[in-house]
């Protein structure tokens, strides 16, 4: 072969493309784009938030004069969530008010078309960056990055960042440390070898009391509220919480109260559910590695709505048919049923969380 054929023999190589660094390669996918659109979950959390931002400032720096429009599905729902955006400050447009014509490249963060987690999915992506384990459908993807076995998809926007050599301001370094931070909590840990080399990267580079700002936020009167009747309207089954936190004000707090009856020292398992807007959210939390809780949910949910998740943390969404009491009562009872016969427990074996708490009705 003479030198002259070989970049021919280069560009044919089945594998040279999987020589670029993903970061390249991410830049290439959205050369043509004159615009970039970013797109996350509905009620976006740290994570997705961050990668937005550092998406931004990537796209900002490699490819400079490009608009990148930074966008909200659903609601900042979670207190943290709502100081992150405020003093950071992150500018987000309701994703259902930006238009996308050919020319724009949409990027879509901490999820994948197609798995219930958007309220809209009429925005095809052409570039997909996740963590989860629930895969959607890809077909018309230009390049993704999907690594379930990182506990961040910052963890991903960091690598990018450091790759292109990109400076980061001490709020997106705040952004993408709360990111990660937010997503690895609890135990056991849900991360690995990089997701801790980005958080101690950042941390130096953070602005701390910005941190301690957005970690430690007021909170509504309704937290309380929803947290009183999800302690009243609890009830154990074996090893399992089942939690009904009635109407709720912001759906996070669904996870927020699985999250808090998971401490309790008798049970693996906790599902919350509450109403939100026309909805019956769930979120399912469960302490033991390797237990896929987002395939449990989405068998427990199969028929009626959508969920998925990560191993440990699940999420999930039912439309009500209607909103009368009978209604979510039946569905409550079913969603009860169809989890305790995943989990091969006892649904006769069940009883109140707390024994002396005055009843209210449930649902
Ligand atoms: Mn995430």
């Amino acid at each position: 072969m003479s030198a002259a054929e070989e970049p021919e023999a280069e560009l044919t190589d089945p594998y040279a493309t999987q020589r670029l660094a993903r970061s390249q390669r991410l830049l290439e996918a959205i050369a043509p784009c004159k615009r970039i659109v970013t797109v996350a979950h509905v009620n976006p959390d740290p994570d997705a938030l961050a990668c937005m931002l550092g998406l931004k400032a990537l796209i900002e720096a490699k490819q400079p004069g490009k608009p990148v429009v930074m966008t909200v599905d659903g609601m900042i729902a979670r207190a943290e969530n709502r100081a992150m955006v405020e003093l950071i400050p992150i500018t987000l447009e309701p994703v259902e008010t930006v238009a996308v014509d050919a020319d724009t490249g949409v990027i879509m963060v901490d999820s994948q078309p197609f798995t219930g987690r958007r309220a809209r999915e009429d925005m095809a992506p052409r570039v997909v960056l996740d963590h989860h384990e629930t895969g959607g459908k890809l077909e018309g993807v230009v390049f993704k990055d999907l690594r379930p076995n990182l506990g961040a998809t910052s963890t991903m926007i960091v690598g990018y960042l450091l790759e292109q050599g990109v400076s980061v301001a001490p709020t997106l370094a705040t952004a993408l440390f709360y990111g990660i931070e937010s997503e690895i909590e609890g135990y056991p840990r849900e991360a690995c070898s990089l997701d801790d080399g980005a958080m101690a990267w950042l941390f130096p580079r953070a602005d701390k009391d910005l941190l301690a700002r957005i970690r430690n936020p007021k909170l509504p009167q309704s937290h309380f509220a929803t947290f009183k009747h999800a302690l009243a309207n609890s009830f154990v089954y074996g090893d399992v919480v089942v939690a009904w936190c009635g109407v709720v004000t912001q759906p996070d707090i669904i996870s927020e109260i699985a999250e808090f009856f998971q401490r309790f020292d008798q049970v693996d398992w906790t599902l919350a559910v509450g109403k939100f807007d026309n909805m019956l959210k769930l979120s399912l939390r469960v302490g033991l590695l390797g237990s896929h809780s987002g395939v449990v949910l989405r068998a427990v949910v199969d028929g009626f709505g959508t969920a998925g998740g990560h191993d440990k943390r699940a999420g999930g969404a039912i439309p009500l048919p209607d909103e009368r009491p009978e209604t979510i009562e039946t569905l409550l009872t079913t969603i009860r049923r169809r989890l305790l016969k995943e989990l091969h427990v006892d649904e006769h074996q069940g009883r109140r969380l707390l024994q002396a708490t005055p009843t209210i009705p449930a649902p």
